[in-house]
């Protein structure tokens, strides 16, 4: 079993969790791209890479929290679809509402960036959260977790779950995604250097869609017949390849793994079709993205260096890089997973 490296922000994840419980039994969250007004003076636009995924409404809670707490106007807007260029417009509305702060999970590394300076020309800070983008196109990427830990998460859970020799398949998110990316390619490296009898035959695009995602998975199984595993380093991918796996002949002959949340997920570990996955809080991912919108657009911090404060999570720096880490994936499984509700 994987187990997770101690440090300061452990804490931090399990009191998150435990928020994530309370907001979610007062129904926090208004998701759907509605516009609430919560009275302040800072404008905050979250546009997440598509809507309709439980991961980003999660996230979008921790942001709407976020500035209900420092004061100012939340919004959420965004695509159906998370295609490269599908943001483009949600951020040339938000330059021309000149709002103060965009918050946005990048669909492609590049594709948004002409929009993206084009609002910072007019004032508005950018923070990239989840999925960065180029990172002279933000002023702060808000990091999950470290993408080397990330990767090596899921390539520990996927080796130890098929006895560290087999076949297995990626199935991403969409092609572009900076995010799912990198992991890929950190998996890739992690694979070759430390799993010599593990093979990578495929990485399969779902696209962050559940239909689209579901067929890949019946793809996959079908192509390669003595596949061993599937890992799927997006919360859409893994709940759509769990849904197919569990009422499949594969079920519990083909491992899953991946990042999921433990909502989706819960009953698929019940049923025995998934034994660990990890993640981390998208809810504290939103929250502190939103503190960092904050600290820019006030002042508090400009850049490298500069430290700002985030309500319940505390102080976080800005590193050279123009990063701020959240913490460290967390993997659940039957033993924890009841504890979660996001
Ligand atoms: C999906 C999205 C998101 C990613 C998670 C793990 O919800 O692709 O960007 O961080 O999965």
């Amino acid at each position: 079993m994987f187990s997770m490296r101690r440090n300061a922000r452990i804490g931090a994840v399990a009191t998150a969790a435990a928020t994530a419980l309370l907001l979610a039994a007062c129904g926090g969250g208004s998701g759907g791209g509605e516009d609430t007004a919560d009275g302040g003076d800072l404008s905050v636009t979250f546009l997440p890479k598509n809507l309709g995924n439980p991961y980003f409404d999660t996230s979008n809670a921790g942001g709407e929290a976020a500035v209900g707490e420092f004061g100012g106007t939340f919004a959420e807007v965004g695509p159906t679809e998370a295609s490269p260029t599908s943001q483009v417009s949600f951020i040339e509305t938000a330059a021309q509402q000149a709002v103060d702060a965009l918050v946005v999970s990048a669909n492609d590394p590049e594709a948004i960036c002409d929009a993206l300076n084009e609002a910072s020309g007019v004032g508005v800070k950018i923070v990239t959260f989840d999925s960065d983008t180029n990172p002279d196109c933000r002023d702060v990427f808000v990091n999950q977790a470290t993408a080397e830990g990330i990767a090596t998460a899921q390539v520990d859970l996927i080796t130890e779950q098929i006895g560290d020799e087999g076949q297995i398949a990626v199935l991403s998110a969409s092609a572009n995604a900076t995010n799912q990316n990198a992991w890929i390619e950190l998996m890739k490296a992690d694979l070759a250097a430390n799993h010599p009898d593990v093979e990578l035959v495929e990485v399969a695009y779902g696209d962050d869609d559940d239909q689209t995602s579901f067929d890949k998975t019946a793809a996959l199984l079908q192509t390669y017949p003595d596949l061993k595993g599937i890992v799927s380093p997006t919360t859409v991918g893994i709940a759509a390849a769990a849904r197919y796996l569990s009422t499949s002949e594969y079920q519990g002959k083909v491992a899953l793994t991946g990042l999921g949340t433990p909502n989706q997920m819960r009953e698929y570990v019940k049923d025995g079709t998934v034994e660990a996955f990890a993640l981390w809080n998208p809810e504290d991912l939103g929250y502190l993205a939103a503190y960092a919108a904050n600290a820019l657009a006030t002042g508090e911090a400009s850049g490298p260096g500069d430290s700002f404060e985030a309500g319940k999570l505390g102080t976080f720096e800005i590193d050279d890089d123009g990063v701020v880490l959240l913490g460290d994936p967390y993997v659940f499984d039957a033993d924890n997973i009841d504890n979660f509700d996001f």
